[in-house]
């Protein structure tokens, strides 16, 4: 918590640093940024929508949008479905799926996510935008090894890392309606298996013995097959107002990646609320209710004593809430750009079997049209 409020106090620090030149500046060029091309154009983009909104707008003919996005995700404790569960029970009362011994071994205590996406949108006509992103990703996670094949004795603890690009993505976003202040746009697309699923690191075993292994689902940095993209967004704004509602799916197209397996098919919804207090100045605010499945089939190198290794203990439904600030700077030198940062925490979370529970994230995001 915190941390939380550490960042809290970053995010508004940033926003309020950002911001004091463009009150002090002209405001002249407000109008500048609202082309006559309508809702799709940079009206869309400059309404302050939540950063995990993606391909909710489409760009008018011929215009492009850049954007870099770095977003932190940690993890703390344990829970069984709804309810905490420490490492001494986990260790006592879940079994492993790869006995020897009959229990888990190593218990997962944290998790720091960080993530660097760089994306590109491209308006190829009026109705229809393109837009490609890639990923850096950096994954460290704690454990504890308790000793020998049974009991709640501890041996030592041991982080693991990885870090690489992951998986690459391309999409079609299509606008099927657009009246007055609403629109709907429909969009597909793919997502290459460019992540490595064959990540290793040093562990701790019970045995106290360092070997270096193949890493759990969690820490590999792609899917590893060819995923399939859906999404649908309905948007609206009036006046200093904007709200939205999107789904999104990732399905997979493949039964199983090179490795033996596949991850959940992912399902998701977002509602969203903005405020624009002045041209410069807005914030959202956002619920996402998320679904993703267990994990099919297995890799037979994935097979250390810890509950990362049992694909049963992945996915499940979780419902989170966040908070946006955003700043459209007003100096014709800056027309087009954004700058937004979020910070979210998980309201709801109802894991399949034994998993690291979500605490909290933060995110920052960088886009300019043009
Ligand atoms: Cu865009």
């Amino acid at each position: 918590m915190r941390t939380l409020y550490k960042a809290c106090l970053l995010g508004s620090t940033m926003m309020i640093g950002f911001s004091a030149p463009a009150l002090a500046g002209h405001e002249g060029h407000a109008e500048h940024t609202g082309h006559s091309q309508g809702y799709h154009d940079h009206n869309a983009a400059s309404s302050p929508v939540p950063l995990a909104v993606m391909g909710d707008h489409v760009h008018g003919k011929g215009d492009w949008m850049v954007s870099y996005s770095y977003s932190h995700m940690e993890m703390k404790g344990n829970r069984q479905g709804t309810d905490s569960i420490s490492p001494q029970e986990i260790v006592t009362t879940i079994t492993n799926p790869n006995a020897p011994p009959p229990t888990l071994r190593v218990v997962p205590t944290k998790m720091e996510m960080d993530m660097h996406m760089f994306g590109a949108m491209y308006g190829v006509t009026d109705k229809l935008t393109l837009m490609g992103m890639a990923m850096y990703m950096k994954n460290d996670m704690e454990h504890l090894t308790f000793q020998g094949m049974a009991g709640t004795t501890e041996l030592g603890r041991f982080t693991t890392r990885s870090s690489g690009w992951g998986d690459t993505k391309l999409s079609g976003i299509y606008n099927v309606y657009t009246q007055d202040n609403i629109a709907l746009n429909l969009s597909a697309g793919i997502s290459a298996p460019t992540g490595s699923t064959k990540e290793e690191d040093d562990v701790l075993t019970p045995m106290n013995t360092r070997p270096t292994l193949r890493l759990p689902y969690a820490m590999q940095l792609g899917s590893g097959t060819w995923d399939a993209l859906l999404g649908a967004t309905y948007s609206g704004h009036k006046n200093q107002w904007n709200w939205g509602a999107q789904y999104k799916a990732t399905i997979r197209m493949e039964s199983e990646n090179d490795q033996g397996y596949r991850l959940g098919n992912k399902h998701g919804i977002t509602a969203w609320g903005g405020y624009k207090f002045t041209p410069s100045i807005g914030i959202s605010g956002k619920i996402d209710a998320a679904y993703q499945g267990k994990i099919k089939g297995s890799d037979a190198n994935i097979t250390a004593p810890v509950q990362t290794a049992n694909p049963d203990n992945y996915g499940g439904k979780t419902v989170d809430v966040g908070i946006g600030l955003h700043y459209t700077p007003q100096y014709h030198a800056f027309e087009g750009v954004e700058i937004a940062a979020e910070i979210g925490a998980p309201v709801y979370q109802n894991l399949n079997g034994v998993q690291m529970e979500r605490d909290w994230n933060f995110g920052l995001r960088l886009r300019k049209s043009f």
